[in-house]
């Protein structure tokens, strides 16, 4: 009996070893935890949760601004109600092959970006639906009973209404506030919050880019790294922009693990609102390095068309999937080409 049960811990183990020394090109099947059947060819499986798959799409979430349900109430203030849903069953495939737990508020990673002007009273109607305690911690001002630490929301179902003015102007990250803190994060539990001041800024194209990291094997560094959850994404579906455009980029890094991150862009400089707190630029360069929940906002204009890179000039992140490009089109060519019906 115990020979036979070692002979079947030993097969056990050639198989395991077998399995995971092998080239990561080719397709395995396992059996997960919970029974279930998953193939795969990457190194890394969460085998804890198959339980559903999330569809996420960097290109519509890049310009995707959630403006809320808006009203006015009697002194003349509008108020934005939102509705934000916290999962965390979900698997997601990161990464050819790379199926990862993420833990999501309102099915997606980042969560939905959430958007305001100064002023304006925010309400946001949360609902816990996850196996695990969660809440919404929104970087800002607002009163202690809304800062999303002490009120932990649960599981199953719990509520809680976060309800405070929106400020200051800037960009903001919102993340869930529960311990331990390092794993509520990095699974996903996050997003950007954006406060406009009450005199808009100058019409452009706006995107957000939310710099992130994902540990797909627990050991609390990241695997991979990229600019709205899925690595080398803009690099093969580049951001398409115009020449003598303004473009706008709400930029956020939080990445967990490594003390910084930073972004570089190719063929030109960018202005620089540290927080988007101030309407004045701080710097004009072509490089930033910022620190866990560090954000700003970044201005720019192609004046070139053609494709250009931008990247952690940290160049591990970079080559684990932290780059993407723009493909700048000519204006002037884009307007001649609106009038050529084709032959
Ligand atoms: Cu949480």
């Amino acid at each position: 009996m115990i020979l036979s049960l070692s002979i079947l811990i030993g097969l056990s183990a050639m198989v395991f070893f077998t399995t995971f020394s092998d080239a990561q090109s080719e397709s395995k099947t396992f059996v997960t935890h919970s029974g279930a059947m998953v193939t795969t060819t990457g190194e890394i499986l969460d085998p804890l949760y198959t339980v559903s798959t999330v569809e996420f799409d960097p290109m519509e979430y890049l310009r995707d601004f959630n403006y809320g349900r808006v009203s006015q109430l009697s002194d003349g203030t509008t108020l934005r109600e939102f509705t934000i849903i916290a999962e965390d069953d979900k698997i997601m495939e990161v990464s050819p092959g790379i199926f990862y737990n993420v833990w999501t508020f309102n099915g997606t990673v980042p969560g939905p970006t959430i958007r305001a002007t100064e002023g304006d009273l925010l309400r946001i109607n949360f609902i816990n639906n996850g196996s695990k305690e969660h809440t919404m911690h929104f970087h800002g001002i607002h009163p202690a009973g809304m800062d999303g630490v002490f009120e932990p929301v649960g599981r199953n179902g719990g509520q809680f209404v976060y309800e405070f003015e929106a400020g200051p102007v800037g960009v903001h990250p919102y993340h869930c506030h529960v311990m331990p803190l390092e794993e509520h994060i990095v699974h996903g539990l996050y997003g950007v919050f954006i406060v406009d001041p009450k005199e808009e800024r100058p019409p452009a194209d706006e995107m957000v880019m939310v710099l992130n990291g994902l540990d797909t094997d627990f050991d609390t560094e990241n695997n991979f790294y990229a600019a709205n959850t899925i690595p080398f994404y803009y690099q093969h579906h580049p951001i398409q922009i115009n020449t003598d455009e303004l473009i706008r980029v709400y930029v956020v890094n939080m990445v967990e693990f490594d003390p910084i991150n930073n972004l570089h862009l190719h063929g030109n400089l960018y202005k620089y609102y540290p927080t988007g707190t101030d309407l004045v630029p701080s710097f004009y360069t072509d490089m930033i390095t910022l620190s866990q929940t560090e954000r700003g906002i970044m201005e720019f204009e192609y004046e070139f068309p053609g494709k250009y890179l931008f990247h952690a000039h940290k160049v591990e992140f970079s080559e684990k999937g932290w780059v993407g490009i723009f493909l700048v089109s000519d204006s002037n060519e884009k307007s001649n080409s609106d009038l050529d019906y084709g032959n």
